[in-house]
């Protein structure tokens, strides 16, 4: 039998209530700004990883497809860190599968990253607590950090230069609130401008980057203290706004880009008017033009109709708070 050492494991994707919206550094992938998220329980990321001396190079399966060199060689550079962290230096075979298509306007590198973070570590024989873990997934990806919890999560930002104060933590279980997320694809062309890509050109030229940097930490406290408070209506209406902010920064980039289409407008005025109807939903946006609408549970059978009525609508998925990590 030959030696080999394996890991499974799993995370979920999450969506931002307060976005993460640039970073301080590039390289450790440190933000400018707290956020705050959902971890969804229907969409996640199973990723197993097994090293092994036999193996030259390290190999990336997706969806049973081999990745492409460049998706390999961001693999490889995170597994570099993992071998560094234990100072073994086997290559490994790292299959990963989504249960949601990844064209489908749902953003993967969270629950990648998160799970490859937690397989790689553990197959390779490191025993890294959550903290350790959520700091070495941010690396991969931002907001994969937010991914090693469920329920509700928090991104500090942190202070130091070396980003060892820069992780995620818990805020409120998943079962202490329950919310509705329908999450509305409208398209699942891929974006031209990259979250990654759009974030730093954002930065570097946008001269409303500095009102996103002015109000933004007002709007994560207040967002954390309406979470705690179970305070529906306030935590909707700056999640909606804070959104609104960072899309708003786009505009004013050079060059000018955006990430809506004309039916995540449909989407956005058929919030406003079932709010007016009396129903309370809140809509929010990630980089892309796909939707995630807020509501309460007695009410998400009817956000769901009212939204798959919309002729650009071309599904819709009902979400709620999701696990954190876990081991298969
Ligand atoms: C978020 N986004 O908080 C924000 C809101 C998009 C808009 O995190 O460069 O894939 O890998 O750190 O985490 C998407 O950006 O970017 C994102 P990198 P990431 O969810």
């Amino acid at each position: 039998m030959g030696v080999y050492l394996k890991a499974t494991a799993r995370a979920h994707t999450n969506i931002a209530l307060i976005k993460y919206w640039g970073k301080r550094d590039e390289s450790l992938f440190l933000p400018m700004n707290n956020s705050l998220s959902i971890t969804l329980d229907k969409f996640h990321t199973t990723t197993a990883v097994e090293f092994c001396p036999c193996l030259p190079v390290d190999l990336f399966i997706m969806n049973n497809q081999l990745a492409s060199s460049a998706e390999m060689a961001k693999i490889t550079h995170f597994l570099d860190r993992v071998r560094g962290m234990s100072g073994k230096s086997w290559h490994a075979v790292v299959h990963s599968t989504n249960n949601f298509p990844t064209a489908a306007g749902f953003a993967s590198s969270a629950s990648g990253y998160a799970a490859l973070a937690a397989a790689a570590t553990k197959a390779i024989g490191l025993d890294l607590g959550n903290k350790a873990l959520s700091q070495l997934a941010r690396l991969g990806s931002g907001s994969a950090c937010r991914s090693i919890y469920g329920g509700y999560v928090e991104w500090q930002k942190g202070e130091k230069d070396d980003g060892t104060d820069s992780f995620a933590k818990p805020v409120l279980e998943g079962g202490d609130w329950d919310l509705s997320i329908v999450s509305v694809l409208v398209t699942d062309t891929p974006k031209t401008v990259s979250s990654r890509e759009g974030m730093k050109r954002t930065v570097e030229t946008s001269p409303f980057y500095s009102g996103w940097l002015d109000s933004v930490e007002a709007d994560f406290l207040h967002a954390k203290e309406a979470l705690i408070h179970h305070d529906f209506e306030l935590l909707g209406s700056i999640i909606e706004s804070n959104a609104l902010k960072m899309h708003a920064t786009t505009l004013g980039a050079n060059p000018p880009f955006m990430y809506w289409n004309s039916a995540t407008l449909d989407v956005i005025k058929e919030v406003q008017s079932l709010r007016s109807g009396g129903i309370q939903a809140y809509f929010t946006i990630d980089a892309g033009p796909n939707v995630k609408v807020l509501c309460q549970p007695k009410d998400e059978q009817a956000v769901r109709e009212s939204l798959e009525k919309l002729p650009n609508v071309q599904n819709t998925y009902l979400c709620h708070p999701g696990p954190g990590l876990t081991y298969l």
